[in-house]
């Protein structure tokens, strides 16, 4: 590789011994020469070959063919599921010593720092789609360790659609654009999903965490990451237990709302990846803590569902969440396609001391994730792209291939072998050769479903109980404007008939929203995923009720709501804005993390009452109050002015307070909020308690408005405001 030295590391980004690794991949064209791929110099990259200046272009240009040839190949097929996505490094540290737990050496050793990269995705949709899709996101996590790769392949939701591998094709095409039109783009409201779901009952419970705010998550960087299976810890001594594994981030689980996903698809439908993006750049490195539930092979029976069952979870109140390490993203890319494109997860890659379960769908992903990279990335050398090797040393018997890039040198590709001494040489348990758990296996070869996985209702209702009223009220509204998109009316009834049997007054209100009453479907004539000669009877959903009321840990209420760290406020302004009011309260929100924006009606500067210039970040036509968490309005009263004469501004304050955001205003900027369609809304108190119970704040005074502002901003929501339920603009 040309120009190693010339390599340049961002200074706030860190290395690790992955980027190291890459390192060696990395190619920099500063001060270099251009070259065709076999290494002769060009000298004209502007024209082809032609027989004469006005002539046919000839064959014979090789630079022309190899250039255009390359072009004409540069896109691989993109994932199935999970197409669109965003991906960064960074790095993993255990806390303490986990040995008594498991073996692998990355989770017992504390002084340890365990390279990740990490990719975020939609499921649904294609990779050009909208990043605000209402869809499940997905959250895989490969960790470069000393004895291999461990990818943890999980989503932001715990749970999931489907409790068998073999009906995953179904689903998705389902769930994809219908084939006739291929219509809709990255969007599950259409016919031939809720046909599917609605068949499905067990797929309840996940349909509950789809139609919540958790698909719509406001930042990657604010979103909860789960295993989703129960995979096994596995110790020294051989002795096993099931284990959960759950991301939580300190940032808290914040979400936007419906029609602010819809808008921002819009104006910036790579929302997710440029926050990710700018994030990592500007230094505010996103962290999670890794959180395992464990439980002993002696319990596992013990609770009122099957923890083999995908589509269910274990709540926190029963098994506490022990948080046992740290995950913090800190380097971006070098390539996207080199890198987040080309890295191939697999739920397969383990480390000694991590270990599978019977789960049928954990069984299927097995086989599935090697066979989707064998086309994907054009044969079986992916593992010998930069960003999927091994730190650990690769040596095996296995040769050849499409592009492979190791030069294996000697005779021998077999074993057992003399000439090279039975080189490469098996290893040992106690030296770190991965042994399976020896799972006692007694049973009939059978293709059938335990009856424990047909309790299909009582996680979805103890998940919907669990939610706070306005996280119901967005579940109502998300199944009725999904079911509302769906064209076949006995598709919407039957979906009626499954959601009563989670909650009488949901599938009530969504009944009232379709304009429909909720037929009476017999539990065994609800579920349609049954073989040929199945037992309806004996496929019926059994009705039992979760021994939980309530979890807490599901419902994103009560989140940490303590920093305002990363969000985004925006600063209405223009000449003649008064510049005490405007600077003092920008930079107490630098201060604490924030990223402030001033927007103005033009682009280039803006002066203020005391004639300081100052720079505008963006103009009414670029900024949309959708990209922001906060808006704040300084006083200045040709500013005001200004202001007020322009729609845009006040279109930007309806739009933040119809997403329930903390606004906060200088006293002199009241004739502005009295043009939004909230002014009678006004809190009538000015003082601090009134602010935050509203989430709208007036005062003259810049440090107490800092210090409010502030608060309202860490509290992300007013959901509140939602119930007088009125549209503005
Ligand atoms: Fe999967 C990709 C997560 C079930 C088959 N899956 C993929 C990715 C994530 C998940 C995060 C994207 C990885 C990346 O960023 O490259 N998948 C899940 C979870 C599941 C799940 C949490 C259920 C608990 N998946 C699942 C099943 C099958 C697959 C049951 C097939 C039997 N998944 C795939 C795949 C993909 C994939 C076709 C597409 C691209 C890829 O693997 O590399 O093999």
């Amino acid at each position: 590789m040309d120009n190693k030295k010339a390599v340049k590391t961002k200074p706030q980004q860190q290395e690790n011994e992955k980027t190291r690794q890459l390192s060696s991949s990395f190619s920099d064209a500063s001060g270099a020469s251009m070259t065709t791929n076999h290494g002769v110099k060009i000298n004209d990259d502007q024209n082809s070959l032609k027989a004469g200046e006005r002539g046919a272009t000839l064959l014979e240009d090789f630079i022309l063919r190899e250039k255009i040839t390359h072009f004409d190949h540069e896109r691989i097929p993109e994932r199935i599921v999970h197409a669109r996505g965003s991906a960064a490094h960074g790095v993993f540290k255990v806390y303490e010593d986990m040995s008594d737990l498991t073996r692998a050496a990355f989770l017992c050793d504390p002084g340890a720092e365990t390279p990740v990269f990490v990719r975020f995705s939609t499921v649904a949709g294609s990779r050009g789609s909208t990043d605000l899709a209402r869809d499940v996101r997905g959250f895989a996590v490969k960790f470069y360790t000393q004895e291999g790769n461990f990818d943890l392949v999980g989503n932001n939701m715990p749970v999931f659609f489907i409790q068998d591998a073999v009906k995953f094709p179904d689903l998705i095409h389902a769930v994809k654009p219908e084939p006739d039109n291929e219509m809709p783009q990255a969007a599950s409201a259409h016919d031939t999903f809720w046909d599917f779901i609605s068949q499905m009952p067990e797929s309840a419970h996940m349909v509950m965490w789809a139609m919540s705010d958790r698909a719509l998550p406001r930042s990657y960087r604010m979103m909860e990451g789960f295993g989703v299976h129960t995979f096994r810890f596995v110790n020294a001594k051989g002795v096993a237990n099931f284990v959960k594994f759950h991301w939580k981030p300190l940032l808290g689980v914040h979400a936007v709302a419906w029609d602010e996903a819809q808008n921002i698809s819009g104006k910036d439908p790579d929302f997710h990846r440029r926050d990710l993006w700018d994030a990592i750049e500007a230094g505010a490195f996103p962290e999670w803590e890794l959180g395992v539930q464990i439980v002993s092979e002696e319990d596992e029976f013990k609770f009122d569902f099957d923890i083999l069952d995908p589509t269910k979870l274990i709540p926190e109140e029963l098994v506490p969440v022990q948080r046992i390490g740290k995950m913090t993203l800190n380097r971006n890319p070098d390539n996207f396609f080199a890198e987040t494109e080309q890295v191939a997860f697999h739920v397969g890659h383990v480390v000694p001391g991590i270990d599978f379960t019977n789960d049928p769908l954990l069984q299927g992903r097995l086989f599935s994730y090697t066979d989707t990279q064998l086309i994907r990335l054009g044969g079986p050398n992916f593992h010998e792209i930069p960003i999927n090797r091994s730190v650990a040393p690769v040596h095996n018997n296995q040769r050849d291939g499409y592009m492979r890039q190791t030069i294996n040198r000697g005779k021998t590709s077999y074993g057992p072998n003399a000439i090279a001494a039975n080189d490469p040489q098996q290893v040992s348990e106690a030296e770190g050769g991965f042994v399976s758990y020896n799972e006692r296996i007694d049973a009939k070869k059978i293709r059938a479903r335990s009856r424990s996985f047909f309790d299909h209702f009582s996680q979805a209702s103890l998940f919907f109980n669990s939610q706070s009223e306005p996280e119901k009220n967005h579940i109502v509204d998300a199944l009725s404007f999904e079911l509302g998109k769906v064209k076949m009316v006995d598709i919407r009834e039957r979906m009626l008939a499954v959601l009563v049997q989670i909650d009488t007054d949901l599938a009530n209100k969504v009944a009232a929203a379709l304009g429909l009453s909720i037929p009476e479907i017999p539990l065994e004539a609800l579920n349609n995923s049954i073989p040929a000669d199945g037992d309806r009877e004996a496929y019926a959903s059994t009705n039992p009720k979760s021994t939980l009321e309530k979890s807490a840990a599901l419902s994103m209420a009560d989140t940490i709501k303590d920093s305002i760290k990363t969000r985004k406020i925006a600063i209405l302004a223009a000449n003649g804005v008064d510049e005490v009011s405007l600077s003092a309260v920008k930079d107490s929100l630098v201060a604490e993390g924030a990223v402030v924006h001033i927007i103005a009606p033009m682009l280039g500067e803006i002066k203020s009452t005391g004639k300081k210039t100052m720079a505008v970040d963006e103009s009414f036509l670029t900024a949309a109050s959708v990209l922001y968490d906060a808006v704040y309005i300084p006083g200045g009263s040709d500013a005001i002015n200004v202001l007020l004469d322009e729609p845009n501004a006040i279109h930007f304050i309806n739009e933040a307070f119809k997403h329930c955001k903390a606004i906060a205003a200088h006293q002199e900027a009241m004739p502005v909020l009295e043009a939004t369609y909230f002014a009678k809304q006004l809190p009538k108190d000015k003082d601090t308690k009134a602010a935050l119970a509203a989430g709208l704040l007036v005062s003259g005074d810049a440090k107490s408005t800092s210090e409010t502002f502030t608060k309202m901003i860490a509290m992300h929501r007013f959901w509140n405001r939602e119930k007088p339920r009125k549209v503005p603009a």
